[in-house]
């Protein structure tokens, strides 16, 4: 059956939530960060890279990186229309998911919340966060933008929407930062949806959001 290896409130949210809007049975490992699973034997004979989201499918084979399995997920149940397969929207819903993933995610959010690993000395971090901070606003400005008027990213409902979810649960939980106004709204909006709240629930953050 396929396995969905995630930490809670982590981008592997955006991939639960895909998994629950799919409705297909599936399993839900849970990797436990307190304890550093993810660099225990048992975890990087899973995936060597020591991150989730891990999507362990039904033959056994394993997928990673979270514009992978989205997309992946995406092609093999088109009929929940979660990608569109018109050249244009599909090229623009990966560039959205790109930017959230590769930019916001990996650049602004990390700088902001794991500090230590961009630099050692304690008197840097102030530094390091407010680039992160700035970066993240920044991205946040240029997705308000891109939501005016609309209720998802790219009109329809797509695997864009789930990861930007992961991108404004930080924000709004645990950074607490405003976020702007049609971020916001989209943000309640997929709080709303069946697919996250079970989400929040099997993961534990049903108090959070
Ligand atoms: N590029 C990867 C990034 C995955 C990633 O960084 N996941 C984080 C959680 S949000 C993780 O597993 N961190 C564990 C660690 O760095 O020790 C993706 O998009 O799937």
């Amino acid at each position: 059956m396929t396995t969905l290896y995630y930490a809670p409130g982590t981008c592997a949210t955006g991939i639960h939530i895909l998994l629950e809007e799919i409705g297909k049975p599936y399993d839900l490992k849970k990797v436990d960060f307190a304890a550093q699973a993810q660099y225990q034997p048992d975890y990087v004979a899973v995936n060597p890279k020591s991150k989730v989201p891990t999507l362990v499918r039904d033959d056994g084979s394993t997928l990673t990186e979270f514009p992978a399995i989205a997309v992946w997920l995406a092609l093999t149940n088109p009929d929940k229309k979660l990608l569109s397969t018109d050249p244009e929207k599909l090229a623009r819903t990966l560039e959205t998911i790109d930017y959230i993933v590769s930019t916001l995610h990996m650049q602004a959010w990390t700088r902001f919340w794991r500090t230590v690993r961009y630099s050692s000395i304690e008197d840097e971090h102030p530094k390091i966060k407010a680039q992160g901070r700035e970066m993240a606003e920044k991205g946040l400005a240029l997705l308000d933008k891109q939501l005016a008027g609309k209720d998802w990213l790219m009109g329809d409902f797509t695997i864009a929407d789930c990861a930007l979810y992961f991108f404004e649960f930080w924000v709004a939980e645990w950074g607490k930062w405003p976020m702007p106004a049609n971020v916001a709204a989209h943000y309640a909006r997929m709080n709303k949806r069946p697919s996250v709240q079970n989400m929040l629930k099997m993961q534990g953050l049903a108090q959070a959001a």
